[in-house]
């Protein structure tokens, strides 16, 4: 195979491993508590195969699934690529034939037409099911017990959309999941599928509705009566894309709209409030109603976290040059204006995490990586080019603020969160920390922390034996859901 580009995409923590192994009764240093029974699962894009275009970017990497079994206070490991048809395509011909990040244009003769899925970015668990997705396209399922890939998930030839994001939303009392599909109309269109699956997976609803124009619409927020849609300036171009050219440019200048309707409405009651200028949100903290008030927190910054994206409109800061802010706009329903009101809450940092339990609803504190000035410079890697040097524990009402670091060189993930299911104790925290030894050369642990106290000395930490692939997000799927899976071991 030719070699990688040396780009940040394919180099320092970014540098593919592309090994499928498993090891069982990983060394831990420390004691896991028992309580912690359950698999984290991690979608990782980790290349196969050099890309055809060198400036590519790393969100179109063959994705594998990983995952961290534990049981009894032992943990095991292993890690495997997803087996969708691009990967196969690829693997049989000994080199990459699929072009640029969503630009099927760029593709080769002969996989044209083929599906391009990835399924890099979300694990899910919902109705018995653990599924891989990506937003451009289907989910995938997959074996939990083996990590073989299932195929891809239509509900049972149900769904229309053909595309789901990597962030749906299982609401915690009723067990169903909530999910949305953009550019579902085909490639740039301006339709968004809204799709609602019941406790035990099956689709009962799918609504379509028009954006105001076709953007990376990544997050959503969802409330108990509500669904929140977000539409910021990265844009597309279908004529860019013929050319040759990418996906996404971020519009300074363009406007954000946010769309809230009835979480069991018609997309016909979509309303749409205004927002400022040239900003975006990849990820969404919570969301929330009390009478007529709607609140959504989400990790926002002025232009497009993804240096590609922001290159593409002439934009070459570095990522932590961004103004990055965690704002709670709040809207009031009743109340006939396109208008709302924004505030800062917290610290800003991505990829934050919530109690299972404490989605759509009212909250008191969540955990969020972020960049402590303080902490040491960040780590090159992952898909913004910079790895987050600590973890933080928010109360925003209080303003209280935890932090875990884990000494200088290191790399933080995003964590699961493990309930103890003991009243007053709000359980562990569980993520992957990368320590870069030299610019090339990485090692990887897990660590186990204890969610309320996170800045005190980790409760475990397991080594790994083989440096880790920057994982995008994680999920938690206890031992009580994994017996209830619907693929045997
Ligand atoms: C994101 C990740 C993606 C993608 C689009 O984290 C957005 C945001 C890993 O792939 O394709
Ligand atoms: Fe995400």
């Amino acid at each position: 195979m030719s070699r990688f580009p040396d780009t940040m995409e394919f180099t320092r923590l970014n540098r593919p491993i592309g090994i499928e192994w498993s090891a069982s009764n990983l060394e831990v240093e420390g004691q896991i508590p028992p309580e912690i029974n359950g698999a984290f699962f991690r979608a990782v894009p980790d290349p196969a195969f050099s890309p055809l275009f060198p400036d590519d970017s790393i969100l179109s990497a063959d994705g594998m699934v990983s995952r961290f079994s534990f049981e009894n206070g032992t943990v095991d490991h292993a890690i495997r690529y997803l087996r969708t048809p691009r990967f196969e395509a690829e693997r049989v011909a000994r080199r990459a034939l699929f072009g640029r990040y969503r630009n099927p244009f760029t593709d080769l003769p002969e996989v044209q037409g083929t599906d391009r899925a990835v399924a890099n970015t979300t694990p899910v668990w919902h109705g018995g099911r653990l599924f891989m997705t990506k937003e451009d396209a289907l989910a995938y399922e997959v074996n939990p017990h083996t990590l073989e890939t299932v195929g891809p998930w239509t509900y049972e030839g149900k769904l229309r959309s053909p595309t789901m994001t990597a962030h749906p939303r299982v609401d915690p009392v009723t067990g169903e999941m909530f999910m949305f599909g953009y550019e579902a109309g085909g490639l740039c269109s301006d339709d968004v599928a809204y799709f609602i699956a019941d406790r035990d997976g099956n689709l009962k609803s799918e609504e379509w509705f028009k954006a105001p124009y076709c953007s990376l619409m990544h997050d959503f927020g969802l409330t108990e009566r509500w669904a929140v849609f977000a539409v910021f300036p990265t844009k597309t171009d279908l004529e860019r894309l013929k050319q040759g050219g990418v996906h996404w440019s971020h519009d300074a200048d363009g406007d954000a709209w946010i769309g809230i309707m009835p979480r069991y409405g018609k997309g016909s009651e979509m309303r749409w409030f205004k927002g400022p200028k040239g900003v975006f949100a990849f990820h969404y903290i919570n969301a929330w109603d009390e009478g007529d008030t709607v609140h959504l927190d989400i990790c926002l910054a002025d232009s497009n976290p993804f240096p590609f994206i922001r290159a593409a409109s002439g934009d070459f800061r570095p990522t932590f040059d961004l103004k990055m802010t965690s704002t709670r706009w709040t809207f009031d329903m009743s109340n006939p204006a396109d208008t709302f009101v924004a505030r800062d809450i917290c610290p800003p940092g991505d990829l934050p995490r919530l109690r299972d339990a404490d989605l759509s609803r009212p909250y008191s504190h969540f955990w969020m990586p972020s960049m402590n000035p303080q902490g040491g410079p960040p780590v090159p890697g992952g898909p913004v080019g910079a790895q987050f040097n600590c973890l933080l524990r928010i109360e925003p009402a209080t303003g209280r603020i935890g932090m875990a670091q884990f000494g200088p060189g290191t790399a933080v993930s995003e964590p699961v969160h493990v309930p103890s299911g003991k009243p007053g104790h709000d359980g562990w925290l569980i993520l992957v920390v990368d320590r870069e030894i030299d610019p090339g050369h990485h090692a990887s642990e897990l660590v186990i922390i204890d969610a309320t106290d996170i800045g005190a000395p980790p409760v475990a930490r397991v080594r790994v034996p083989v440096a880790l692939h920057p994982q995008i997000h994680g999920c938690w799927v206890s031992g009580a859901q994994l017996a209830q899976s619907r693929h045997k071991g």
